[in-house]
């Protein structure tokens, strides 16, 4: 028998799709839009492996739902194409990344269409691609042209700002802006030079060049952002991150931490993510309170959020960079001091935040005087304390803080006892509900009286308010890396300048090599001539160096993909105004305070600007779950090329060895393959157990170093790309992590043959009546319909697999072939399994794609049971079964149970002494 030829089917349907556009989505306002957006791919040279469709499977069925539901469905793809390895590689080998990058998006996009993907290609973006990063630049001009407005609590553009300057100086502005902006009056902003406005207006831009330390990464060349470093490594090749001050662009995304936190609430979002967001964020609510210095004018300024126990303050800890330090510092103690700063530099702020091990510190000789009971307290520094977090120096308290309380023991300081009578335990317990206060001026008030109380004495005397800090620092947006987009700024007399936007884009030039310049410029330093020559001047200026960093690209793609081919604009107006956002993003967690902070911020600045709709981009967002690989392992006999099979390995003494899952079947190894595998195992001999070489098995990252990556396009071949996309959907929910581990495909291999068979004979010949479907056909049917709308629609896309398994099973078994069953099946099954459903549907005699079929709806009614099937008691014992409708009144289906040939049999021509019908349940005959 013949049977369904899925690669020849495969490849005839995603032929056609190309060939028709099927997806190709425009602006139509006869319908509702819907736009389901998957997190595009770095196109790395590995390609594709099984757990990287995971998301876009689900994606997909739910675009090819909602197409059938009625909706303009937006589902585009495209590649985050400017990175690190292309360019790593092109250092090696001299290869331009260009080259390199579009090799392995031939790759991807081979890969992606045999998946049988609904995107729409015709929108497709590469942020490496000139047009495409031409409005990249152009957004940063935006954002360089802006300033935050406190008062109005938007972005706004720069003019606005200088008119400010020129009419009242900087006094009344309530901006976001560098810590260290001086005030300056109007007659002052006149007075100035060109280049010192330029300056000030630097400390204003949303995106600004300044000096800041950043974390530099010497082997990568590059600095990088703070969630591109892990435990101090850079997250890419794992090298080593410094501290160094440079001059570098950021983006002030702490203008705009208030409503990237508050936007979290309105979110359809997972609570576990916005969680994490809220902690990058890190809002917290204290007081700043300055203190003298003993003998000095100086003051230091602390950050507290429980100025409730400054009655318990011991000493005073500054951050080892604070410049303060250099000033009081006394003599006796400068060396110790000094020793102790150059060592603490040196040291990652994630480091010092997580060590809790190793209490370090020195005593600057001097003394701070708290402004509540006028004791005197030694200042310290130590590296505990954060030069980048509130003001840098905070009021210790051993008695409510546990660092605070290592610090004092270690320093042998006063631990003071703030709380009356309780021990350390008790005491930071009642810190940490925070209702013990009673000390001075708190005595008997509760810790947001106190708290209140505390920010009042310090208003009063002027030394202090309350403030809120966020932990969110403004992100460096620079990298010292060749494969990036150009910056479009050029400087005159050392002034940064914005590139006229019709001059859009500076396009990357080329490098003779990608390495830094002799002189430690970045690679774009070996350009010859990167100059700008701004309209109507005769002189070229020299542009900016530094490329953009990684994120810049990914933070706005999703306008691209409504309008990807426009050259005049980002997007144009009447389709920004249909398309407005995303209704559903899936993507991978890796990407929480990243991408999906840094794309909340640029869209938040173009809402305020008035060049987008909304204020949020992604609606909702789900985050798929890793697809782990399942590792097979075998077992050397230490110092031989012996292996042991799993079960015998404790009588040896053996190290396990990754092997390659592909020469492994059921945890079975083919020992030939294994043997042929590398050529140091061609003499490799076997301890087996029942004849087999049985390996072991673990649950890892599926990861290249492990030998457990799995490519799609085997399993493709081997069994298709429609059960490849169910069997990543059956594997479990989709959110969760789950290994990759074959046993299961069968199954549901197996489940689109028999789903094939229902609409042949045995010889495969396609054979569908036009006959009625009855009553319990089409409650299988209806019942299926309802529960994948609802297993779609809460993305439970496991279960409805299984859905289809019992709707085809039921099927099967009554031989159902009834077109009006079959052709509403094939519609549903349409979203997971597009080839197989499209032949089947072509084969019922339509055309122009199942995509452009309507979904059916169930009908309840159909839902519900039709009829009853009554136990036929004759004196008492069962001895048949009827059906009857279950609207039957009792008479009628009394008097035709007696006419029943079956019950005649029983009753022998006798008339019944009593007939009892209870309906829905039995019927009794006495004779
Ligand atoms: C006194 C005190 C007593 C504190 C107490 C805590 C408990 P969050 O909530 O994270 O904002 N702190 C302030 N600036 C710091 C810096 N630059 N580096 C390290 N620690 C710093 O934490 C604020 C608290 O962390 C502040 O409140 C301060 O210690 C410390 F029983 O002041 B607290």
């Amino acid at each position: 028998m013949a049977e369904y030829n899925f690669l020849e089917t495969e490849k005839k349907w995603q032929a056609f799709w190309q060939e028709n556009e099927s997806f190709k989505a425009e602006v139509d306002t006869s319908k509702p839009k819907f736009y389901a957006l998957d997190m595009f791919p770095y196109p790395s040279g590995a390609g594709l492996h099984v757990g990287h469709p995971l998301g876009y499977i689900a994606s997909d069925i739910v675009s090819r739902y909602k197409r059938i539901k009625g909706f303009n469905v937006l589902h585009p793809m495209g590649f985050d194409a400017f990175g690190l390895p292309a360019e790593q590689y092109a250092i090696q080998t001299g290869q331009h990344p260009a080259i390199t990058t579009e090799e392995n998006i031939n790759r991807y996009k081979e890969q992606l269409r045999n998946i049988g993907f609904s995107f729409d290609w015709s929108k497709e973006t590469q942020t490496c691609d000139p047009n495409y990063y031409k409005w990249t630049q152009w957004i940063f001009i935006q954002l360089f042209n802006s300033w935050y407005n406190n008062d109005a609590n938007k972005a706004e553009s720069i003019d606005s700002l200088v008119s400010s300057f020129e009419k009242n100086g900087n006094t009344g502005v309530n901006a976001t802006c560098d810590e260290d902006t001086a005030s300056f009056s109007a007659e002052d902003w006149k007075g100035y030079s060109e280049a010192e406005q330029q300056e000030i207006l630097l400390k204003y831009r949303l995106t600004y060049l300044s000096e800041t330390t950043v974390n530099w990464c010497p082997e990568l060349g590059t600095v990088l952002a703070q969630d591109e470093i892990k435990d101090g490594y850079s997250e890419r090749g794992g090298y080593p991150v410094v501290k160094k001050l440079m001059k570098q662009w950021s983006m002030r995304i702490s203008a705009y931490a208030e409503r990237l936190l508050s936007g979290l609430d309105k979110l359809e979002w997972s609570d576990p993510l916005k969680e994490m967001q809220r902690n990058w964020i890190g809002k917290s609510q204290g007081t700043e309170m300055t203190m003298k210095v003993d003998g000095h004018d100086e003051t230091i300024t602390v950050f507290t959020t429980r100025i409730d126990t400054v009655y318990g303050v011991s000493f005073l800890v500054l951050a080892p960079e604070l410049e303060l330090i250099e000033k009081i510092t006394t003599p006796e103690q400068k060396q110790i001091v000094d020793e102790y700063v150059s060592v603490a530099k040196n040291r990652s702020e994630r480091d010092r935040m997580s060590d809790v091990k190793t209490v370090s510190g020195a005593f600057t000789g001097a003394y701070a005087i708290n402004p509540f009971n006028d004791e005197k307290v030694p200042i310290y520094i130590a590296d505990y304390v954060l030069a980048g977090y509130g003001t840098g120096a905070v009021m210790a308290v051993p008695g409510g803080d546990q660092r605070d309380f290592d610090f004092a023991k270690h320093f042998d300081l006063p631990i003071l006892p703030v709380y009356e009578g309780m021990d350390v335990s008790e005491k930071a317990d009642a810190t940490k509900e925070g209702k013990i206060i009673n000390e001075g001026i708190f005595k008997g008030l509760n810790f947001q009286e106190a708290t209140d109380t505390g920010i009042k004495f310090l208003e009063d005397k002027d030394i202090g308010s309350g403030k809120i800090n966020y932990r969110i620092r403004d992100a460096i947006f620079a990298r010292q890396r060749y494969w990036g987009e150009p910056v479009p700024i050029y400087f005159k007399d050392g002034i940064p300048y914005p590139v006229a936007a019709e001059d859009l884009p500076i396009i990357l030039p080329e490098v003779d090599k990608y390495l830094p310049t002799e002189d430690g410029d970045p690679p774009l330093g070996r350009a010859e001539n990167f100059t700008y020559t701004p309209t109507g001047s005769s002189e070229a200026y020299p542009l900016e160096l530094s490329t953009m960093p990684g994120w810049a690209g990914s933070s706005w793609y999703w306008y691209r993909y409504m309008d990807a081919n426009n050259g005049e604009a980002f997007v144009a107006e009447d389709v920004i105004s249909y398309w407005k956002d995303v209704d559903l993003y899936i993507g991978g967690t890796e990407h929480a305070t990243g991408h999906l902070l840094y794309s909340r911020f640029w869209n938040k600045v173009l809402f305020d600007l008035g060049f987008v709709k909304v204020e949020e981009p992604f609606k909702k967002l789900v985050n798929q779950g890793m697809i782990q690989g399942r590792s097979n392992f075998v077992y050397r006999v230490k110092g031989t090329n012996q292996f042991v099979s799993e079960g015998l390995k404790k009588e040896y003494d053996t190290t396990p060895m990754h092997v390659d899952v592909s020469i492994v079947s059921n945890d079975i190894l083919d020992t030939e393959a294994f043997k042929s595998w590398r050529p140091d195992l061609a003499d490799a001999e076997f301890v087996l157990e029942d004849g087999k070489y049985k390996c072991g098995y673990e649950v890892e990252k599926m990861s290249k170093s492990k030998y457990n990556v799995v490519n799609p396009d085997d399993i493709i071949n081997k069994y298709g790309a429609d059960t490849l996309r169910m069997y990543e959907m059956f594997l479990g929910p989709l959110e969760q992590f789950k290994p990759w581990n074959t046993h299961g495909i069968d199954g549901v291999f197996k489940f689109l043959k028999k789903f094939w068979r229902l609409f042949h004979d045995g010889n495969n010949n396609f054979n569908v009546s036009d006959e009625k479907a009855k009553p319990e056909e089409l409650k299988i049917l209806h019942k299926a319909i309802k529960k994948l709308e609802e297993d779609i629609n809460s993305l439970s896309l496991n279960t409805s697999v299984s859905t289809m398994m019992i709707a085809v099973n039921e099927l099967t078994s009554l031989k159902c072939n009834k077109r009006e069953v079959l052709e509403g099946l094939v519609i549903i099954l349409s979203p997971f399994a597009p080839h197989i459903t499209e032949e089947l549907w072509e084969l019922l005699g339509h055309s122009g794609g199942i995509s452009t079929a309507t979904f059916p709806n169930y009908d309840e009614s159909l839902l519900v049971e039709a009829a009853h099937e009554y136990p036929i008691s004759i004196n008492g014992k069962v001895r048949t079964k009827l059906k009857f409708p279950i609207d039957m009144n009792p008479k009628e289906i009394e008097s035709e149970a007696l006419a029943d040939e079956s019950v005649q049999k029983w009753v022998e021509g006798k008339t019944p002494k009593k007939v009892i019908v209870v309906p829905k349940r039995i019927i009794n005959i006495v004779i």
